[in-house]
């Protein structure tokens, strides 16, 4: 990896100019991890777990583990974190999981080279005791500029901002990550989602996020743009799109469709499709943002369902990685573990050579 750290000015400029037109020899790390992503294409898929250096099923802080690594034999390629109450000042995130260790892990990870993704599952800046889940109220309309609870808005991104700008190496390099903030609108059981605000609200306070924290706060990092999987067409999938000026990846979360029961392996491939499809046309990263089973109750899932979804398209094969959510306790945890009955099969996933752990991910730069 490069490390040339450019000054907040050129490296808005070179966003704005867009990543391709800038040599290597020029790059921010942030336009590296952009080029890099983009260059998967259908060559593979990132593997990516929540929370996967933290915590697993039956552990939590313990150096080197993980999950995944005791399962298939590698780390993840793609480590993904969770911002919620970083808004509020708190000092854990609302799983527990204390900043000062997040912090850790994301440079460890992005040392070791894997990719690095947020989530943020904040609380209403209307009223501070409402979490992402408590919609029985409206907060986009006051949280966008004009509204009454604007500044306090801007307090929490703030707070956003001071935590991803001390995301930084020994050395002083920021760490570059994908921010996806703003997910599945589509459904109804966030404050954001599609019940309690309007398409246009929802591209007014996802566009301000983004542009406060690069424009106000000096930040670099790629954004993703990422609903649930109730789309059936590219212009339903954009129903709530801010914008190809601000999305770098094109993502779909999806648990509905993986159901046990009411597995529709089809129907998650034609979303992916769509979202691929749409990547190309535009020149951005596609990506399966989310998914997993809870409690993993199929033991052949990852080779049955998950990998078939995209790996049986070649169109849908062109997503740069998928993540699956995390592995908190053995009521909540959706990919295998060590002991677990769908171990054998979560190794014979990730041996698939689509399938990128963190060596495949590392070789494949190298290249
Ligand atoms: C949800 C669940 C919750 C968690 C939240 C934010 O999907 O895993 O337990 O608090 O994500 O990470």
């Amino acid at each position: 990896m490069k490390r040339i750290v450019l000054s907040g000015m050129i490296g808005i400029f070179l966003f704005s100019c867009g990543f391709q037109q800038a040599s290597d020899s020029e790059m921010s790390p942030v336009a590296e991890l952009y080029k890099q992503l983009k260059s998967v294409g259908t060559n593979g898929v990132l593997y990516g777990h929540q929370d996967d250096l933290a915590y697993g099923v039956t552990w939590a802080y313990e150096e080197g583990r993980s999950d995944t690594k005791e399962t298939a034999g590698d780390y993840p390629a793609l480590f993904g974190w969770e911002l919620g109450g970083i808004e509020l000042g708190h000092s854990l995130n609302l799983d527990s999981v204390p900043f000062n260790k997040m912090r850790e892990f994301v440079i460890k990870g992005h040392e070791m080279g894997a990719v690095i993704t947020f989530s943020w599952h904040p609380y209403s800046a209307v009223d501070t005791t409402k979490s992402s889940w408590d919609n029985d109220a409206r907060v986009v309309k006051h949280i966008i500029p004009g509204g009454s609870h604007h500044e306090a808005f801007k307090q929490q991104l703030d707070r956003v901002a001071a935590f991803f700008s001390s995301l930084k190496t020994n050395e002083g390099q920021q760490a570059p990550f994908i921010f996806r903030p703003w997910h599945e609108m589509d459904g109804g059981w966030f404050w954001w989602g599609s019940k309690l605000c309007t398409p246009q609200e929802f591209k007014t306070l996802f566009r301000f996020t983004v542009e406060y924290l690069k424009n106000e706060k000096g930040l670099d990092f790629l954004t993703a743009y990422s609903p649930d999987n109730r789309f059936s067409s590219e212009e339903e999938y954009l129903t709530w799109y801010p914008g190809d000026d601000i999305v770098d990846v094109i993502g779909m979360d999806n648990y509905g469709d993986f159901r046990k029961g009411s597995v529709k392996v089809e129907a998650a491939t034609k979303k992916l499709e769509i979202v691929v499809s749409y990547a190309n046309k535009t020149e951005k990263i596609a990506a399966f943002t989310e998914s997993g089973l809870n409690t993993v109750t199929d033991d052949k899932w990852f080779t049955e369902k998950l990998g078939p979804s995209f790996l049986n398209s070649e169109l849908a094969s062109g997503i740069a990685y998928v993540m699956l959510w995390r592995n908190a306790d053995s009521t909540h945890f959706f990919t295998s573990y060590p002991g677990h009955s769908s171990q054998e099969n979560f190794k014979a996933f990730t041996a698939n050579g689509k399938i990128w752990l963190l060596e495949d991910w590392n070789n494949f730069k190298k290249k």
